[in-house]
């Protein structure tokens, strides 16, 4: 599959493609808060679920039949590092949005992740294509250290608000704060504006 080139995202944010206080690696560091999860292909489900028109529950194998694609993205971890380039291959967030039916009222989300991990992010700043469930990095199956069998990217922001082992997303009708929002890790995460703590 061809790779979408997501990697003039910062231009948005009239950045350079490092984000300000970022290093470059090409490693690929793994920053969980408590290990890696157990899943089992079997029972495995992924909900979408709240202030949407049609509540739904997809099997693995319905997730991934689900219209997918392929994007070069770049990665900023908080903590400081940068990983450019990453294939990732999944299903994005309106895909999702639309297979549920967003409800009129909602304006946030939270996701929610086999770990008790979650976080959260405004709905707008959700429904971007560059936002995406993903299964597969450089053609390979995730790794389950980086949140394999799903985890969410968000290249538009710092990498927390991208739920490793996602099983959830939940629609809401005002914000909910997310495991490291609750403490002090800042809301929004923009990394061009070097936005990494809370400011309350
Ligand atoms: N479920 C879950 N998702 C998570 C985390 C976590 O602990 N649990 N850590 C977050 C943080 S702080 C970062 S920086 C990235 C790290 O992703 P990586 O381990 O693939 O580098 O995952 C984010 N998503
Ligand atoms: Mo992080």
């Amino acid at each position: 599959m061809v790779a979408k080139d997501a990697t003039a995202i910062h231009e948005e944010f009239g950045g350079d493609r490092l984000p300000p206080g970022q290093r470059r690696t090409d490693r690929f560091p793994v920053l969980s808060k408590s290990g890696t999860p157990r899943w089992n292909a079997e029972t495995w489900r992924f909900t979408a679920t709240g202030a949407v028109e049609d509540e739904r529950s997809l099997s693995w194998s319905e997730f991934t039949d689900l219209p997918r694609e392929t994007q070069r993205q770049d990665f900023h971890c908080v903590t400081g590092w940068s990983r450019f380039d990453n294939e990732f291959a999944g299903v994005t967030f309106p895909t999702i949005a639309e297979e549920a039916g967003v409800g009129e009222d909602a304006v946030h989300v939270v996701f929610r992740s086999l770990d008790g991990y979650s976080t959260d992010l405004p709905l707008e700043e959700c429904m971007r294509e560059e936002v995406l469930f993903t299964w597969e990095l450089d053609g390979q199956p995730l790794p389950s250290d980086h949140g394999g069998p799903l985890r969410v990217v968000t290249p538009h922001k710092y990498a927390y608000k991208g739920a490793k082992w996602v099983t959830s997303v939940e629609f809401l009708t005002e914000p909910k704060r997310g495991y490291w929002e609750r403490r002090g890790y800042s809301d929004s995460a923009n990394p061009w504006r070097e936005e990494r703590y809370s400011t309350w």
